[in-house]
């Protein structure tokens, strides 16, 4: 991990490595903290956050669901996340991932969560390509886990909850030790959710496709992406994906704030199209990173200058 001169701590700057927390703070040891993915672009007119309000409204959304008292607004954190960038900007030579985390703190202990004092860090440091830079050109290999996507009935999917996090992190560790780069995850109705951290688009016939929200984060990634096919003319559609269609689908790949646009090549040994990044999914990227790079100005709205 490339670290950054400070980490934002509960409304100050500390230097990266004070910013530790007590052994006993619930968060650990129950699971319940809210966080964000965020990324920064290193543009020709210097680093900007990308949709920057939207993160900070999903972060806030999490917050209410699984019943955290945010202890600052959603100006407040905003204003935190251009104060960290500020402070850091020497450190940072290429595109950074913002991580903001609500969290409980230490105090009490035993389930009930609501006495329980709240913290909040935001960490900011340089980061890649997240599947790897052969990834991101020429694709990755998926396999369909053997986990089920956290049912609604259960667990709440639109809250980026560090919980809901050990399903993600057990489909990761299957596929990884499959010989696999990433896990795709069915709902409890065998329908396509989610990657362990991504939103999932096939192409078929020319037609772009992805799954409807039902027990998945409202991810940012996929808006945009879809906001971008509107303006290529790519026809789109929202509905149920089966994991058959997939492997005859021509192309298929993952979005996220960490993986951005990153081709499938592969699903469970079947190569998908032409077993590399497909046409329209290329196309999608170039139009992405424009847009996050600060190219295009019909865009301009989504990014956040750091200066
Ligand atoms: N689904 C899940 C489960 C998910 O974690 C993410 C983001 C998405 C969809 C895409 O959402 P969005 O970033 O708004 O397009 N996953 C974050 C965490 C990755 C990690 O390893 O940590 C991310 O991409 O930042």
């Amino acid at each position: 991990m490339k670290e950054a001169k400070y980490i934002w701590k509960d409304g100050k700057l500390v230097p990266w490595a004070e910013a530790t927390t007590h052994i006993l703070s619930h968060t650990l040891h129950y699971g319940n903290a809210v966080f964000e993915g965020t990324r920064a672009y290193m543009t020709p007119k210097g680093l900007a956050i990308f949709r920057l309000k939207d993160h900070t409204k999903r972060l806030l959304n999490s917050a209410k669901i699984v019943c955290i008292n945010s202890p600052y607004t959603q100006e407040e954190l905003e204003n935190a996340h251009i104060e960290l960038l500020r402070a850091n900007k020497d450190d940072y030579k290429g595109n950074v991932y913002i991580r903001p985390l609500i969290y409980l703190g230490y105090g009490v202990m035993g389930l009930y969560h609501m006495n329980a004092p709240v913290n909040v860090a935001i960490a900011a440091w340089e980061w890649g390509a997240y599947l790897g830079a052969e990834g991101i050109t020429n694709g990755i290999k998926v396999k369909i886990s053997s986990f089920v996507r956290n049912p609604t009935k259960a667990i709440m999917g639109k809250a980026k909850t560090a919980a809901n996090y050990l399903n993600s992190q057990m489909a990761k560790h299957e596929a990884i030790a499959y010989g696999c780069d990433e896990a795709l995850l069915l709902d409890d109705n065998g329908f396509v959710a989610e990657g362990s951290g991504e939103c999932f688009f096939i192409v078929r016939d020319g037609t772009l496709i992805t799954p409807p929200y039902d027990n998945t984060l409202e991810s940012i990634t996929q808006a945009t992406v879809i906001e971008i096919a509107k303006d290529l003319n790519i026809p789109f559609k929202q509905r149920h994906i089966t994991r058959d269609e997939i492997y005859i689908a021509d192309e298929a790949f993952f979005t996220g704030t960490a993986a951005e646009i990153t081709p499938i090549r592969e699903v469970d040994a079947r190569s998908i199209g032409k077993g590399t990044a497909g046409e329209i999914t290329k196309k999608l990227q170039e139009a992405f990173f424009a847009i996050v790079n600060g190219e295009n100005p019909k865009y301009n709205h989504y990014l956040t200058y750091i200066n």
